[in-house]
């Protein structure tokens, strides 16, 4: 697997951007920890030397999955991480590494940097992202997400049009008193359906007895069923669990999943690169677990196309054995902001794009359009947009 994430010659950062930009959810979608039904995404978008690159900040209006907000992150990015990237010339990602690593925490906002810049060295390179980390599948299998629903039965119809759409795979949102009839239900009608539940961490140690209740669908993996800092528990559930413990809000980094396997508290790692601060954490959990023979695969935040892009391009690693929670744009937006939007096949696949960057282009007159607010920050000086 060959890695390219240096500049040919270092780069100066003549401006970043951030921008918020509302987008309509087709339909609510609803976790243990709350429901949206529409999606505030803010945009990165990096320049220099007359090239661009785009990222996205995949925080929430509010701290529920994670700490961060999108008023967080802006102000980190704002005030902090914006000053960093244009203080000098970047000779690569490891350097913009240890730029923004004199500041702690903040995952989400430093990732959105960390996008932007990867697509601008690849767009630099004239290559795809994919082929810069090191990337080997041409396709990758989309799986979806379904929320809390009113009913059973609609979840049932959900789950019936994902599978005929040929996804490969069905995580189920659970939370106490929308688990085990649900699960038993969708396991009755759909027997042979690769089933997979994300708990958001809704349950405790005391709810172990319950949760080995779902032993008995053969499902895939259970997802964070436990506190979102926690591996101790985890590891003791996973004891008493024959069901493979998936982790998503734990694996906050690197050393945090080489723990997680050491402690045996998940056998399967969720890799999001927003919630573990970027490509290159994302990179060294991918590379420890398939070092480890422990399978991956790359969450999803609800990202516009621009993060949905990266989500692709990182997908495409060797260590990503398992579908996703990559869906197509269609699944969440009504309209995306890239052309083309992201498709899922017959076959239940993503194509992985072979133009240079993200390889797909940001429809501008849209975003435009959808957005809220810009600010701009350059060596000089700061400038700010409200719509
Ligand atoms: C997960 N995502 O795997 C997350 C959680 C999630 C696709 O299941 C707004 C912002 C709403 C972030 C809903 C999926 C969200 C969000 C769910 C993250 O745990
Ligand atoms: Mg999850």
């Amino acid at each position: 697997m060959s890695r390219d994430l240096s500049a040919a010659s270092p780069l100066r950062i003549e401006a970043v951007e951030i921008r918020r930009i509302r987008l309509p959810l087709t339909e609510p979608f609803e976790t243990s920890f709350g429901s949206v039904d529409s999606r505030l995404i803010v945009l990165v978008r990096l320049e220099a030397e007359g090239l661009e690159g785009w990222g996205e900040i995949v925080a929430g209006e509010q701290p529920l999955y994670s700490y961060e907000t999108v008023g967080t992150a802006l102000h980190v990015v704002r005030d902090f991480f914006a000053p960093a990237l244009l203080r000098a010339p970047l000779s690569g990602l490891d350097d913009l590494g240890l730029r923004l690593d004199a500041f702690r925490g903040h995952p989400m906002a430093r990732a959105g940097l960390e996008l932007a810049f990867v697509d601008l060295l690849a767009r630099a390179a004239g290559r795809p992202i994919s082929a810069l980390i090191g990337g080997t599948r041409e396709r990758i299998p989309a799986g979806v997400s379904l929320g809390i629903q009113p009913r059973i039965a609609d979840l049932l119809d959900r789950i019936e049009r994902y599978v005929s759409l040929g996804y490969r795979r069905i995580k189920l949102k659970i939370k106490p008193g929308w688990d085990l009839d649900v699960v038993a239900d969708a396991r009755r009608r759909f027997p042979s359906v690769p089933l997979s539940v994300d708990a958001n961490a809704a349950y405790t140690l005391a709810d172990a007895d319950h949760l080995r209740g779902l032993d008995r669908f053969g499902l895939m993996m259970i997802e964070q069923p436990l506190e979102h800092d926690d591996l101790v528990d985890h590891a003791q559930l996973q004891r008493s669990l024959e069901t493979t413990i998936c982790l998503d809000e734990s694996i906050v980094s690197a050393r945090a999943a080489r723990q997680a396997l050491d402690m045996g508290a998940c056998g399967i790692v969720n890799i999001k690169v927003g919630r573990v601060g970027g490509y290159s954490e994302a990179l060294a959990i991918h590379d420890t677990c398939l070092s480890r023979g422990i399978p991956v695969w790359c969450g999803g935040m609800l990202e516009s196309g621009v993060g949905r892009a990266h989500n692709v391009a990182l997908a495409s690693l060797p260590g990503f054995t398992l579908p996703g929670d990559i869906s197509a744009s269609r699944r969440y937006f009504a309209r995306d902001i890239i052309a083309p939007e992201v498709v899922v096949d017959a076959n239940g696949t993503v194509e992985v794009p072979r133009g240079a960057g993200l390889g797909f282009e940001v429809d501008r007159d849209y975003v435009e359009g959808a957005t809220e607010a810009v600010e701009r920050f350059t060596t000089r000086k700061a400038t700010v947009a409200v719509t």
